[in-house]
């Protein structure tokens, strides 16, 4: 059984209070607790504050291009979809830079673990306002506070019909731990969407202004309902639902590949003199 010493990696250089810090913590419980070993598994991630969470981890890892994360984990599901694979970013990273990734992640429905760092701000280059900055919020490059609309994640993965779609919190560690956890036996694209306060850059989403307003979703709620899951998804303001919003049992992107279906890419055997033919034919055609 793996120990959370198996586990550690570099020291984080987070600000003291960042919710960054309880995602690491909810993230290494909850392996620990499933009997994941770090060998069994691979964390892919962008840039920002976020980006930087698998440095702070003993794992495989794949830390890419700002917002290009989900290609590099449907490239690894494609070669090896037997491995679990991670891919954390921040709000900016994944609505923002990385927004048309997460579309046809969803419609693809890989097998892939999305674990978004929701802070609401570009958090690694101080604070300007990410698509999930609330519309008015006063930043240092929005002085006359956010014009855009506030990004709704939950409702835009119902639209999509993502397979898993579940919003945490860092303030209620043992919930935020079981999401983990049913992200990760969840089949297919799971999005969990996490609200963190940036204790530095953003002052309004503040443990305190969350803690008015989180609520854990009531138990009978069926989150496989998907009128009923996107009326839950439109809630935010006074009151704001954490738990599994949306779920449904789509077939995953790996299931559908005829090549890959009964076994991963790499555990097959290549006959190079099959492709080098092939090539040799076509140039002799056409070339
Ligand atoms: C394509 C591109 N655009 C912009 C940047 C600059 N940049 C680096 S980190 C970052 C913000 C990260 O914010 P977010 O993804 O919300 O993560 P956080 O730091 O808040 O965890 C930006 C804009 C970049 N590196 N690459
Ligand atoms: S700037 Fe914000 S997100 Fe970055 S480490 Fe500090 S508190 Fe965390």
């Amino acid at each position: 059984m793996p120990t959370l010493d198996d586990y550690k990696g570099q020291t984080p250089a987070w600000c003291p209070g960042c919710g960054n810090f309880s995602i690491l913590k909810a993230f290494k419980e909850a392996f620990v607790e499933m009997g994941i070993e770090p060998h069994q598994f691979i964390i892919v991630s962008g840039i920002g504050q976020s980006g930087k969470f698998p440095h702070y981890l003993k794992c495989n890892t794949f830390n890419g291009l700002h917002g290009r994360s989900l290609p590099v984990a449907t490239g690894i599901s494609l070669v090896n979809h037997e491995i679990l694979i991670v891919a954390e970013a921040g709000d900016g990273d994944c609505y923002g830079e990385g927004g048309n990734h997460l579309i046809n992640a969803m419609r693809r429905n890989i097998n892939v673990k999305r674990f978004v760092h929701n802070n609401q701000i570009y958090g690694l280059t101080k604070g300007q306002a990410s698509p999930t900055s609330m519309e008015g919020m006063i930043t240092k490059n929005q002085p006359f506070g956010v014009l855009s609309e506030q990004f709704n994640p939950m409702a835009f993965a119902i639209a999509l019909d993502c397979s898993f779609a579940a919003r945490g919190y860092v303030g209620d560690h043992e919930h935020l731990k079981g999401l983990i956890k049913e992200a990760v036996n969840h089949k297919g694209f799971s999005l969990v969407d996490i609200l963190q306060p940036c204790v530095t850059f953003n002052k309004t989403n503040t443990y305190e202004w969350y803690g008015q307003r989180v609520y854990k979703i009531e138990s009978g709620y069926n989150p496989e309902n998907r009128v009923e899951a996107f009326q839950k998804a439109l809630e935010w303001g006074d009151r704001i639902p954490i738990g599994v919003i949306y779920r449904n049992s789509r077939p995953t992107l790996e299931e559908r590949i005829p090549v890959i279906k009964e076994k991963p890419l790499v555990k097959q055997a290549i006959d190079f003199t099959v492709m080098k033919n092939a090539v040799q034919e076509t140039l002799k055609e056409y070339y």
